[in-house]
């Protein structure tokens, strides 16, 4: 069986960790936003799929969620004394990832062959795919201007207000392979908490993807998508403000709303309950649920429950 999941950072990290300990090996691909992606010191870093990496090796940094556990910045120090901008903080072990990546895409790999290269050496059982092996980045319009989103996000430590987003390469890039044939090969799909706007966003804006995506459910493939807002809150980022500055409600209901037309179940929080009669509205069926994941116990039950209510058909 496949199980396609939808992921950025952190939150998604987290729902595809659970996601993997509730499946069979193998039974789990998680596509991944790329959009974050930045080139740092002439290697190209990977957040999101490097946040999910290390979260389902077993070697992500609990408390910070992307990084490598037990991480050490011998190398930051010194490219500090070398004039290097710092800000972006890259682990020593981390960075064997960027240079290994780097120099196998040189050598004229694809990201997506790379990337599974770099899973298996780390005996990941569950395929990430990058949504795209071209580039696509994200920029936020603040009011002093265009920001790439690593600016904005740790430079700037998502001050600033986002007016609008822009996910440059998305209207060129085409799906992966890989992707298409797990979307076509999938019998559930799963969005993850992660941030609707810069971390599912720009995966759904690859449209030969969403258009993928459609079809999928048009076969009858059930999806599923997790709130990241809990009580009107974001558990972690910028999702809740960014809503906001953006327009949309800022709620499960306002997350559910950008879902409209792709998703069957929708999964909220205990505590927004109330909400579930303006989620069923949507066309959705709201399935009510503790969904915050502190723990590994937490998350495999969030994704059992998930897929259960996939399940239930
Ligand atoms: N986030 C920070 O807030 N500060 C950092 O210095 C930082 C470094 C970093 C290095 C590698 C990596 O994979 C992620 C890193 N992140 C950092 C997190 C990253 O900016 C976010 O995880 C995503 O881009 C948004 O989900």
């Amino acid at each position: 069986m496949t199980v396609v999941a939808l992921a950025g950072g952190v939150g998604g990290a987290r729902l595809a960790e659970g996601l993997q300990a509730a499946l069979p090996a193998g039974d789990l691909v998680v596509v991944v936003n790329t959009a974050d992606d930045t080139e740092r010191h002439g290697l190209l870093v990977c957040p999101d799929h490097d946040t999910v990496l290390y979260t389902l090796a077993g070697i992500a940094d609990p408390a910070q969620g992307w990084g490598i556990a037990g991480e050490t910045f011998a190398v930051m120090e010194r490219l500090a004394v070398l004039g290097e901008e710092t800000w972006f903080r890259l682990g020593d072990r981390d960075m064997a990832t960027h240079i290994a990546r780097t120099a196998r895409l040189r050598a004229g790999a694809r990201l997506t062959e790379v990337s599974l290269e770099i899973q298996r050496a780390l005996g990941v059982p569950t395929r990430i795919l990058p949504m795209a092996d071209s580039p696509v980045r994200t920029r936020v319009l603040s009011d002093d201007g265009w920001l790439d989103f690593q600016d904005y996000f740790v430079r700037l430590r998502q001050a600033p207000d986002v007016r609008a987003v822009s996910f440059d390469g998305a209207d060129t890039a085409e799906p992966t392979p890989e992707v298409l044939l797990a979307l076509e090969a999938a019998s559930m799909v799963v969005i993850c908490p992660s941030n609707p706007i810069v971390s599912i966003g720009p995966i759904l804006a690859v449209r030969p993807l969403r258009d993928a995506l459609r079809a999928a459910r048009a076969r009858g493939v059930p999806v599923a998508a997790v709130s990241p807002i809990v009580g009107g809150k974001a558990l972690k980022g910028p999702a809740d403000r960014m809503l906001a500055s953006l327009g949309h409600e800022v709620s499960a209901v306002g997350v559910a709303r950008l879902y409209a037309g792709l998703v069957d179940v929708f999964v909220l929080d205990a505590v927004d309950a109330d909400l579930a009669g303006k989620v069923a509205s949507l066309g959705m069926r709201a399935l009510v649920t503790d969904t915050i994941m502190g723990d590994a116990a937490a998350r495999a039950r969030v994704a059992r429950e998930t897929l259960a209510a996939l399940d239930g058909g």
